[in-house]
């Protein structure tokens, strides 16, 4: 279902809302939310908690706040929050961390998103004197975006749990894609979002709404998250309009995940025998396809592959990624597969 000519590889925040969404927009009941009236505000963050099963869920305008506004409330002004070292929220988040959460990052390596449980034991630390941070919060990305887009394991899940409660740390998750992470590991969402105090999920990337991301935690913890979103400049008005879509997000566009992780797999499989490439088939597991260059740049890559109306992103000068969403169909992928093959023809 290309878009202009163009199969849009670079996203899944590329896609254009559904029918069913323009038509749940065009009828949405709406009133001034920043007041408490948007009926269909309501509505959204009442399902978003539900799903996630939480108790209370805040509609905020990008996962970028809804992250924010968490580090803020979980860490907070000088105080530590344990990160993996190529996380959304340290790298690809403005500074917010530190720039408004007023927190300083501890970020940590790992082995494709799993941080080794003993390094995030090691480096908690507890404010034993004046000029230490105490360390205050650990957030996990599920699934992990630089890593191409691998579900985090529940079992680890756990364990990281497990420590964050025995050092009473607040545990949060940039859960931008955690949909896509209950499709591949084939658990209901709830049984990942259960270990984390609070979650963010984006309504705006595989879920194809056209705006908008959910923060979900307790009573007490989206209370507070409102008072900062509003101070941020993200109290919306009508915003029922775009919660119509985010609506139908929920109910219907977490269902059909599965279909993009199978195009990822048969895009990534329709390139492996490429000499010039390569692909971890192992790690091709829910809508991205990280393609490593061995021959050309990213950026050579990419001109070549747009003369053939292919897009995708560079993520460095020899690493380039691709992600199936719904408007990406079996067409598409044979596209992308012609494309990539005809740049490295001998
Ligand atoms: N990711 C975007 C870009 O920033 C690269 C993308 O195209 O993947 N957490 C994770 C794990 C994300 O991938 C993103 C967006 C966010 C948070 C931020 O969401 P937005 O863009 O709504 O602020």
């Amino acid at each position: 279902m290309s878009y202009k000519g163009y199969s849009d590889f670079r996203s899944d925040t590329v896609t254009r809302p559904t029918e069913e969404m323009r038509k749940a927009m065009y009828e949405a009941e709406v009133g001034d939310d920043v007041l408490g009236d948007d009926p269909t505000v309501k509505e959204l963050e009442e399902l978003a908690a539900e799903t996630l099963g939480k108790e209370a869920a805040l509609f905020v305008p990008s996962g970028t706040m809804g992250n924010t506004i968490a580090v803020k409330l979980a860490a907070g002004e000088g105080k530590e929050i344990i990160l993996e070292e190529h996380s959304h929220i340290y790298n690809y988040e403005a500074g917010n961390v530190s720039r408004i959460a007023g927190s300083l990052p501890r970020p940590l390596p790992s082995g494709h998103g799993i941080i080794p449980i003993e390094k995030i034991e090691e480096n908690i630390h507890k404010s034993l004197r004046d000029h230490i941070p105490e360390t205050k919060a650990i957030a996990l990305e599920n699934t992990h975006n630089y890593w191409g887009g691998v579900p985090i394991p529940t079992d680890y899940i756990e364990k990281v749990s497990d420590i964050a409660k025995k050092h009473n740390l607040h545990f949060h998750l940039d859960g931008a894609r955690v949909f896509n992470a209950a499709t591949a590991l084939g658990v209901d969402v709830k049984e990942i979002t259960k270990h984390f105090d609070s979650a963010m999920f984006c309504l705006s990337k595989g879920l194809a709404a056209p705006v908008g991301s959910v923060l979900v935690g307790t009573k007490d913890f989206i209370k507070e998250a409102r008072i900062i979103r509003k101070y941020l400049g993200g109290g919306m008005r009508q915003a029922g309009i775009i919660a119509a879509a985010g609506i139908v997000s929920i109910k219907i566009m977490t269902k059909r995940l599965e279909e993009d992780h199978k195009r990822a797999k048969r895009l990534a499989e329709g390139i492996s025998d490429i000499d010039d490439i390569w692909v971890d088939l192992k790690r091709v597991k829910t809508n991205f396809v990280m393609i490593h260059l061995k021959t050309i740049s990213s950026f050579e890559f990419l001109e070549k592959l747009k003369e053939k109306k292919v897009l995708a992103l560079p993520f460095n000068d020899k690493l380039v990624r691709f992600v199936t969403h719904n408007d990406i169909d079996d067409n598409d992928v044979s596209r992308a597969i012609d494309a990539i093959h005809s740049v490295f023809k001998k």
